[in-house]
């Protein structure tokens, strides 16, 4: 049954069973299960778990990285697919994607990257923990229709806005567009920073990067 597991998945996350993980989105597969739904509806709250956990110091950092091993393994498991049911019939447009200096958070990240490529969008992944003149060097070299910057730390997010910044000192602004995200952004953030758009998951960001190039 999918919510058996589901709660298997979660499980997987929270214990920190790589193997495990993967197994599971194995079956999910095999069973015609949107590998979407997997990550948001199985995996995902495992994490969150852990980061709830974490936060009340009844989890610590070697759990959070066997979780997040744990998770990158089914991510794997399930990328090809989530690929595979995309269409990628012309480019839509070019993104240049990051994780903000001193953030090395590459989950969400990683995903919304995989989105966008499996939605037609040529995808340059800078990494993590990526310096705001790497965005602006990249954007450039590449023609970028717009930068995505990921930041998952309160104390990072302040990074999205030197981004922001620095492309309009290269002049590289309004043409390129900024996206901004990761689980401490909001709406609000990203209007103060003054990017264009902000998205609260891997879905919305492609929706987003699609009205920003007027697909
Ligand atoms: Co870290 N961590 N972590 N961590 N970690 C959080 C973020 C935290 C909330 C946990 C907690 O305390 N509750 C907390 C931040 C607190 C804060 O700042 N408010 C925290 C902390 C404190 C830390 C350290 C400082 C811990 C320490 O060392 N004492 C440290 C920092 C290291 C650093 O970056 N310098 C640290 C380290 C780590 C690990 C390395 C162990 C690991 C990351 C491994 C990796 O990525 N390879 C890790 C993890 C796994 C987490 C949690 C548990 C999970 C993050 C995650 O992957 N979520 C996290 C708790 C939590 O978020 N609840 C936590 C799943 C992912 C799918 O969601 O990343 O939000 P998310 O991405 C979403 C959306 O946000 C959005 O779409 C994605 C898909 O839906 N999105 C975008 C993301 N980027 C986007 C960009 C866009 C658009 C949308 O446009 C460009």
């Amino acid at each position: 049954m999918t919510s058996e597991l589901f709660a298997a998945m979660r499980q997987s996350i929270v214990e920190g069973d790589a193997d495990r993980a993967e197994e599971l989105a194995a079956r999910a597969l095999g069973e015609g299960m949107d590998p979407l739904a997997a990550i948001d509806e199985g995996y995902v709250p495992g994490l969150r778990h852990v980061g709830d956990h974490f936060a009340i110091g009844e989890m610590f950092l070697p759990e959070m990285m066997l979780a997040a091993r744990a998770m990158k393994r089914a991510v794997a498991v399930l990328e090809p697919e989530m690929a595979r049911r995309a269409s990628r019939r012309r480019v839509l447009g070019r993104v240049v994607l990051g994780t903000v200096h001193g953030d090395i958070h590459e989950i969400g990240k990683n995903l919304v990257g995989m989105m966008l490529s499996a939605s037609g969008f040529e995808v340059h992944d800078l990494g993590v923990d990526v310096p705001f003149e790497r965005f602006v060097e990249k954007a450039r070299e590449v023609d970028a229709d717009i930068v995505g910057v990921s930041a998952l730390l309160t104390t990072t997010m302040v990074g999205q806005r030197s981004v922001v910044e620095a492309l309009r000192d290269a002049g590289l602004r309004p043409r390129v567009k900024v996206m901004v995200g990761g689980a401490p952004v909001t709406r609000g953030w990203a209007e103060e920073i003054g990017a264009d758009g902000y998205s609260e998951d891997a879905v919305g960001a492609v929706n987003l990067a699609r009205q920003l190039v007027g697909a």
